[in-house]
């Protein structure tokens, strides 16, 4: 925990901003929208810090009009004393100086992102302006500062104070007001997405039990939108709830775990459904980790531990029973696993993965306690009967999808079988190039098979609709024609016997019509993957190719246009008298012009699909390809995106950066 005596002396001086105004990429990631994001969670992060020591309990975040955002805490307040060395306000130095702040001094701030910590004075350093408002020992104290183009040293000086820290006045009140303008001259895009930063706020309330959040974009008309209010007392297994709104629970009480072994805290929350997949949502120091690392690694060995012992003691399992699998106690699991970790270090290809190894064996400890004792207490035996019933179930369908699996691999050899007539493969051999198209309806398959670069650009066409993978057992996924060829194409397995290592394609691309059923298409394909083969979109393989929707041609000039924005452009640019074509399908466009504008990687545009939010696309799955009609009729007068816009990847050469 932290110490309560924080002085501006413990304050850790680095470097100066000028780094970060010069690379932003690299203390924030990127300069995307992702990145302006960024911003706000480090300054909302730093509240959050002050809620979860128990300092504070109220966080308000608000987008005001002009553009800026402003993040309240009711916590004690940044220090304002004189830091010794540096002869400057605590405030200020946190504002000024990298990487200053106790979030870098682990005595004194235990448990932070690492990623996210990058800290206040990065903001800064990319604001316009940033103003500080703290409200300690009824006193009111106030800083600014602003970046701004210095014309005698040719460059903008960021972050520079105003004037010294200020005392406004008198006041009850407590806390921390940060308020800042991102610059425009950093940032491609600086509004900040009302749905994105509603969403991010509302895990965070719930991640941590009881605080209460309030979000108010100013920016929204209607009064009675523009505020939510976002604050949990079951913390994540309210958010266990939650993610299982719209699906059949096995049983009604979840199931909540939480333990501490030396520096590490670990807590789950977990209910069973009557579905078959496994929605396992791992959090470390409140940052999603979509891959995985030591301590899921550690959850997962505890629990399939405590359930077969269970299933021993009570006779479910017999001596000559083999145990049952980790999958088998995972079907139908919606789990939400949060762990705080000192010093935490993320590994992968998106930072999404734990690396730290002695979280592991502090996690297995702690759910193997607390599981076992769950398992144990005599009121909690119909739910444990009733989740090990189901295990043995899954091991069961597991066995029999095993045979399936066998008896195709015998007669087409699922992972290595050419695919005569469906699939036409590219020449090339060196993989990560290679790009695969799934291309909706034989026509479009036709067009885009002539048209393709054959070099590395393999096409797969889909025949009608594919079978709803959701609430499917493997077995039944792999009865499915459509989709044994496209396992087989990808060269991967599926299953238990999966291997990222053996995809056969660096891009995996989902080529369908800009309309419903196009949309629909998509959306049972992005499930599968999403259930099945999850670690081709947390590796970044897939994407949605996007053929435009008009042509506009005047004499020998030709635009074609995504949306109706650059249709409009596209017009006004070519002036009276031309011709528009309106694309219904794929299958409308020729070779050539499928080429020109969906598959030529130096005009075309592809939309990555990242799970960055899986919880999220999980529910939304449910929602919209689960078999309850009432949520889903719900849900989609709101509205349902898998694709972020800053996920773009554009033509050739101009790649977004990558990165968190
Ligand atoms: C509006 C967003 N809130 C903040 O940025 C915020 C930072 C912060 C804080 C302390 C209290 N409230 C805060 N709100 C704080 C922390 C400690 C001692 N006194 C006050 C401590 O960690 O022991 N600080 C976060 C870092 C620091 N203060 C500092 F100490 F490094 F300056």
């Amino acid at each position: 925990m932290a110490s309560q005596t924080y002085t501006a002396g413990n304050i850790q001086v680095l470097e100066g901003l000028e780094a970060v105004r010069l690379r932003p990429g690299m203390y924030i990631g990127t300069t995307s929208s992702r990145g302006l994001h960024h911003l706000l969670w480090e300054i909302v992060d730093n509240a959050i810090d002050e809620a979860s020591n128990g300092f504070a309990s109220e966080v308000t975040v608000t987008l005001h009009k002009d553009g800026s955002a402003s993040v309240y805490d009711n916590g004690r307040g940044m220090p304002v004393d004189m830091h010794p060395t540096m002869g400057k306000p605590g405030v200020e130095v946190i504002f000024t100086v990298l990487h200053a702040g106790g979030k870098f001094n682990n005595e004194n701030y235990s448990y932070s992102g690492g990623l996210h910590g990058v800290g206040a004075s990065v903001v800064n350093a990319l604001s316009k302006w940033l103003t500080v408002d703290v409200f300690l020992n009824w006193t009111h104290y106030r800083m600014a500062f602003t970046s701004e183009y210095d014309p005698a040293k040719g460059k903008v000086v960021a972050g520079v104070p105003s004037g010294p820290l200020e005392v406004i006045g008198n006041t009850r009140k407590k806390g921390t007001l940060v308020r800042f303008l991102p610059d425009d001259a950093v940032f491609e895009d600086v509004t900040f997405n009302t749905e994105q930063v509603s969403r991010r706020l509302q895990e965070l309330a719930y991640l941590n039990k009881g605080i209460r959040i309030t979000f108010t974009d100013e920016r929204v008309a209607s009064a009675e939108e523009r505020t939510r209010v976002f604050c949990y007392d079951g913390g994540i297994s309210d958010y266990v709830r939650y993610l299982n709104d719209g699906k059949t629970p096995l049983h009604e009480n979840i199931i909540y775990m939480e333990g501490r072994k030396d520096s590490t805290v670990c807590r789950a929350a977990i209910q069973y459904t009557d579905g078959y997949s496994e929605s396992l949502f791992s959090y470390v120091n409140n940052i999603n980790t979509p891959e995985g690392g030591s301590h899921e690694a550690g959850f997962k060995s505890a629990f399939t531990k405590a359930f077969n012992d269970f299933a021993r003691r009570t006779g479910i399992l017999k001596d000559k029973d083999n145990n049952l699998s980790g999958e088998d106690f995972r079907e139908g699991l919606t789990c939400v696993l949060t762990t705080m970790v000192r010093n935490p270090q993320f590994e992968g290809q998106t930072k999404g993965r734990l690396g730290n190894s002695e979280v592991r064996p502090a996690v297995e400890a702690i759910i193997l306690q607390q599981l076992t004792d769950w398992l144990d207490n005599l009121k909690n035996q119909e739910d444990a009967t009733a989740i090990v019933t189901k295990a043995v179930r899954a091991a069961q369908a597991r066995e029999a999808a095993r045979k399936t699996r066998d008896n195709i691999r015998k007669a087409s050899a699922l992972e290595t079988a050419p695919l005569v007539g469906k699939l036409s493969s590219c020449t090339g051999r060196k993989y990560e190039d290679n790009e695969l198209f799934i291309v909706e309806g034989d026509s479009a398959g036709g067009s885009a098979k002539q048209g393709r670069d054959r070099r590395f650009q393999a096409i797969l066409p889909l025949r009608g609709k594919p079978l709803n993978v959701e609430k499917k057992r493997l077995e039944q996924v792999l009865a499915n024609e459509e989709f044994r060829s496209l396992i087989t194409a990808l060269g991967t397995g599926i299953g238990e016997s999966f291997s990222i290592q053996n995809l056969k394609y660096g891009k995996v691309v989902i080529l369908s019509d800009a309309d419903q059923d196009g949309a629909h298409i998509r959306a049972i394909l992005l499930t599968f993957f999403f259930r099945y083969m999850k670690e081709l979109i947390t590796g970044g393989h897939v994407y949605i190719g996007m053929p435009p929707l008009y042509k506009v041609a005047k004499g020998t000039k030709t635009i074609y246009a995504y949306d109706d924005k650059e249709l409009a452009k596209a017009v006004k640019s070519v002036g009276k008298g031309y011709t528009l074509q309106r694309y219904k399908g794929l299958g409308e466009m020729n070779p050539e012009q499928l080429w020109e504008t969906t598959m030529d990687p130096s005009v075309r545009k592809l939309i990555r699909v990242t799970i960055e939010d899986a919880a999220q696309v999980d529910r939304l799955t449910t929602i919209l390809m689960g078999d309850k009609v009432e949520p889903r009729r719900d849900y989609i007068c709101e509205h349902a995106d898998f694709n972020r816009q800053d996920n773009f990847e554009l033509p050739d050469g101009q790649k977004q950066e990558g990165g968190r």
